[in-house]
């Protein structure tokens, strides 16, 4: 596979300072000597450069960086349109608002190539806010709402060209969902596996069931991992920190079994904070995880584990 490193050193989406510094970090945990050692071509294309971010006026006065954020996510569908040509493009976050470019821009590619794109959303938020939902204002908390075409984006984000239709999302790991959340993510139809459904039913068969029907429908699979999908103890590098999050074995066998489907065709590593971490710890799990997404395996199976 031909592995495509794309940064993407967004901030302003998220409540405070330093997932700008993200790309780098992932860079020095080695991400690319990772993916090499696993006999896959890498290829480093750089940092997405913004376009200049004009006024822009929304009767949401919580709202925050709305401008910046709106150039950033044009200059990054084009970036990732651009490298979802061919290839495995692994978007390194920068905050979560880098997802409304990274799944706009590959989804429009798969609308060329007439495979339905599917989202693994692998995180503690739903990121379903909308323009006038947020009470944060934090950006990083729309991101799924925009690319899955839900309404009051127009007229301030770029226009869809293929929005991901909520029936082909499934969230998994949530444990903090706001109430309007709540009621959209309901109404729209997307698949939720709360950390309430991880504990009850265990991990496995909730992903084994999305990727069985992404595979009945020929599709191809966008995978946006946020850092808060891990347990605080194991990834303490993110500024929204949430109690209960995901094992260190639970995320690889998600990555794992996400390998072994062949299914995955990009990858967002997101809201990794560096300046919260604890020596490089969570980038280099970050990295870990993105291995075993991509092969690394403790030993050979005999059959596919779906
Ligand atoms: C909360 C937190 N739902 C908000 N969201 C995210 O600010 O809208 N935190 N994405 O990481
Ligand atoms: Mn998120
Ligand atoms: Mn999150
Ligand atoms: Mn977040």
């Amino acid at each position: 596979m031909h592995c495509k490193i794309l940064g993407a050193p967004v901030q302003d989406g998220a409540g405070r300072m330093g997932c700008e510094m993200g790309p780098s970090a992932l860079r020095t945990a080695g991400l690319a000597a990772a993916l090499g050692d696993l006999g896959h071509r890498v290829s480093d294309l750089g940092t997405v450069v913004p376009a200049s971010a004009g006024p822009i006026v929304h009767g949401n006065t919580a709202l925050k960086a709305l401008p910046e954020i709106v150039a950033w996510t044009a200059a990054i569908a084009e970036a990732a349109y651009a490298a979802s040509a061919d290839g495995m493009p692994i978007f390194l976050g920068g905050d979560h608002s880098i997802s409304a470019g990274t799944v706009s821009g590959v989804a429009r590619r798969a609308a060329e190539t007439g495979r339905p794109l599917f989202v693994l959303w692998l995180d503690a938020h739903p990121d379903f806010h909308t323009l006038d939902t947020t009470q944060s204002g934090n950006l990083h908390g729309v991101p799924l709402a925009y690319a899955s075409g839900q309404a009051g984006f127009s007229g301030y984000f770029p226009a869809l060209q293929a929005p991901v239709a909520p029936e082909r999302i499934c969230t998994l790991g949530l444990r903090s969902v706001d109430p309007a959340e709540r009621a959209a993510l309901q109404a729209a139809g997307v698949t939720v596996h709360d950390m309430r459904a991880v504990d009850e039913h265990g991990l496995a068969p909730l992903l084994r069931a999305f990727l069985e029907r992404v595979t009945a429908q020929n599709g191809l699979l966008h995978v946006s991992l946020d850092v808060d999908f891990l347990d605080p103890s194991i990834a303490p590098a993110v500024g929204t920190t949430v109690p209960g999050g995901a094992t260190f074995r639970e995320a690889h066998l998600a990555m794992e079994m996400l390998h072994d489907s062949g299914l995955v065709s990009s990858l967002d590593l997101v809201e990794l904070n560096p300046f919260l971490d604890e020596r490089g710890r969570t980038a280099t799990l970050l990295v870990d995880l993105t291995a075993s997404l991509m092969g690394r395996r403790i030993m050979d199976r005999p059959t596919r584990s779906h």
